[in-house]
């Protein structure tokens, strides 16, 4: 087979990137019809329709909000550290940032996936990705809770990622800069990219009782950069689909270098076939270095295992596993329509949005329908996978989402808009501006086989003058369309935290009702739990003080603690004793400098301080959980080193002296 290159001079990149500088924002005064506000109001003690999570980018967090209101219910807290929450600040979280590199308090994380069950959403799970130091997150949807954190080896940036399988059997996860494997020795010089880079496409599975990820392959490809996947569904069940740019395996000024083929590919993968080539043994075991961080509701403790291997199977040596299909030009997103026909692909460079058909990818193959091979991989001739294009459909296509009605609505990244055509005639029927720049867009169950398709959401890079401005640094966006009429029609704008580069929403019903109140006393794990008042206790061990502490209203058992000394190490494990749902305590004590703790009913968290001084620190609850709140207090005394003052704690006994 030949090899195929496809070259276009740089003049044509040239014109894409003026196109993209030349774009103004509109003006911010569209027409709102009159019943956008009835569309979207929630009246005062009612709940939204929809939980929509987005993620939020640079922030390393999720935002939960209400659709179609708009209204913040939640920040869940994944790769950063969160004064709010105590995430990452207390000793029960802190292994959940763990990795191969030590402690990662932040990531980029791009990506959301509602875990799903026959290609529907489910309820149980939210994945998420870090895109920096590559790591896989998913959230337990009944407490709202960062579960498990797995690191992803073999890796340089997880952004195709964490897309599934329709019934959650497995999430991957697709290198966005390929690099040298870790096996090899990474001291190469950076122009041999052709040479010693590789990409690799990671399939985690996902255990069916608890959720549990684990790396059961991985997939080793040529050096490309992976943009983003989806699986297939229905009939393309079995095989997933990853966007790849950089064919050109450029390591050096990527706008110019990595623009100059005409086409770059689909990479589609017969996962079920890497399944038998698995079983076969036809995998190769990888040295390899990467964390596995698990929290345990449980013992409210998290656990961070670090793991040594993975089996590595090649995409050149195994056939039948991995085809190309050339897709112009600098394909971003691919997303698949809910029959699991149609993969829709948006060249971010490209004028028009290519619609391929997997029946005619699937005769392609077996008619072996080849224009040459790619680094020893397939490359199906465009035609022989194609269904058609969509003609004119704007500037900049990024990503396409369903609306169960047999339409398709695609983000225009570089014209400000969002396009709804349809996927059988492929015409375009509706165009709307948005408020500038959308990345992602979200119709809930938009990726799956049942699109609830009464809104789409488009996420906006740029909001420029949408609201009061807040100085140089101004919120992100989210714009809420009704496309249950013919016309879509704007009806709410609301603001994000960090970017909201992707969110899926799910129907409250699927969530709600599941969701925990509190944690049962009775069943805490937690080591240095105290179950009651009459549990509490303080224990020195040589410079550790363990204070087993309790908290409920409105006092903390012991609030009078003596005997600590310069050069100890406190503990505080706080055990919240309350069991009514919404009542958490926090704890705090003056000078420690990490944060504060939040702890949920029948909860056990810990926080380490390290006295810098002798003297008197109050301790606090920092949670407003009574009227005697602010009672809710106490003092810690810490003596000289030297000191003879006897380790004590109390509530209530230590009364004035005379
Ligand atoms: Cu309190």
């Amino acid at each position: 087979m030949k090899t195929i290159q496809y070259i276009i001079g740089a003049a044509s990149v040239a014109v894409a990137l003026s196109a993209a500088q030349s774009c103004k924002p509109k003006s911010a005064d569209t027409a709102i019809s009159g019943d956008a506000a009835a569309k979207t109001y929630v009246a005062p003690g009612k709940y939204d329709e929809f939980y929509n999570f987005v993620s939020g980018g640079f922030s390393g967090q999720l935002s939960v909000y209400g659709i179609p209101s708009g209204r913040l219910l939640r920040v869940i807290p994944v790769f950063s550290m969160d004064p709010e929450k105590g995430w990452g600040f207390s000793e029960e979280t802190k292994p959940m940032l763990n990795t191969s590199h030590g402690n990662v308090p932040w990531d980029d994380l791009h990506h959301v996936q509602l875990s799903k069950t026959n290609g529907e959403n489910d309820g149980r799970w939210v994945f998420v990705n870090g895109n920096n130091t590559p790591r896989l997150a998913r959230i337990d949807l009944k407490t709202f809770r960062t579960a498990e954190i797995l690191e992803l080896p073999n890796s340089g940036g997880n952004h195709s990622s964490p897309f599934i399988t329709e019934n959650t059997e497995y999430v991957v996860a697709g290198t966005r800069f390929s690099v040298p494997m870790d096996e090899v020795d990474g001291d190469v010089p950076i122009n041999t990219y052709k040479k010693n880079f590789r990409g690799t496409l990671s399939f985690v599975s996902v255990n069916q009782q608890d959720g549990n990820m684990d790396i059961a392959f991985q997939i080793e490809t040529p050096g490309v950069n992976f943009d983003l996947s989806r699986s297939g569904k229905g009939p393309s069940h079995g095989w997933f689909f990853f966007s790849c740019y950089n064919t050109e395996q450029a390591n050096t000024l990527l706008e110019v270098n990595a623009s100059k083929n005409d086409k770059d590919f689909i990479m589609a993968v017969n996962w079920k076939k890497a399944e038998e080539y698995l079983k076969a043994g036809k995998g190769r075991k990888v040295k390899v270095k990467y964390a596995h961080n698990k929290y345990s509701e449980e013992s409210h403790t998290s656990t961070s295992e670090i793991k040594n291997e993975v089996v590595v199977l090649s995409s050149k040596e195994l056939k039948d596993l991995c085809y190309f299909i050339p897709c112009p030009k600098s394909p971003h997103g691919i997303d698949i329509d809910p029959t699991g026909e149609y993969m829709v692909s948006s060249g971010k460079l490209a004028a028009l949005i290519p619609v391929f058909s997997f029946s005619k990818m699937i005769k392609a193959i077996e008619s072996k329908s080849f224009e040459g091979d790619y680094n020893g991989i397939p490359v199906i001739k465009y035609e022989a996978a194609l269904y058609g294009e969509v003609q004119k459909p704007g500037l900049g296509p990024l990503h396409t989402e369903f609306d169960g009605r047999g339409n398709a609505i695609t983000t225009m990244f570089v014209s400000s808009e969002i396009v709804k055509w349809n996927i059988k005639d492929l015409k375009v029927i509706d165009r709307q501006p948005t408020f500038y720049s959308p990345g992602h867009l979200m119709i809930p169950g938009g990726d799956s086989k049942k699109p609830d398709g009464k809104y789409v959401i488009s996420y906006n890079k740029i909001t420029k003058d949408r609201f009061l401005p807040t100085g140089p640094e101004l919120a992100q966006s989210a714009q809420l369309f009704d496309i249950s009429g013919d016309k879509m029609q704007l009806i709410l704008d609301f603001p994000t935290i960090g970017e909201p580069h992707y969110a899926q929403a799910i129907r409250a019903e699927k969530v709600k009702d599941q969701s925990l109140k509190t944690f049962k006393l009775e069943a805490n794990k937690h080591p240095y739990a105290s179950r009651g008042e009459g549990e509490t206790k303080i224990v020195r061990d040589k410079n550790k003080v363990h204070v087993y502490m309790t908290a409920i209203r409105s006092h903390l058992t012991p609030d009078n603690i003596e005997g600590v000394k310069m050069g100890d190490e406190v503990y505080f494990h706080v055990t919240n004793l309350e069991q009514d749902w919404d009542v958490p305590h926090g704890f705090a004590v003056k000078g420690a400098s990490n944060g504060e703790l939040l702890v949920m009913p029948g909860e056990t968290q810990t926080l380490k301080w390290v006295p810098d001084r002798v003297g008197i620190f109050p301790i606090y609850c920092t949670d407003f959980c009574s009227a005697l709140h602010q009672e809710m207090s106490g003092y810690v005394r810490v003596s000289p080193a030297s000191s003879k003052v006897a380790l004590v704690g109390n509530t209530g006994t230590n009364l004035p002296a005379e």
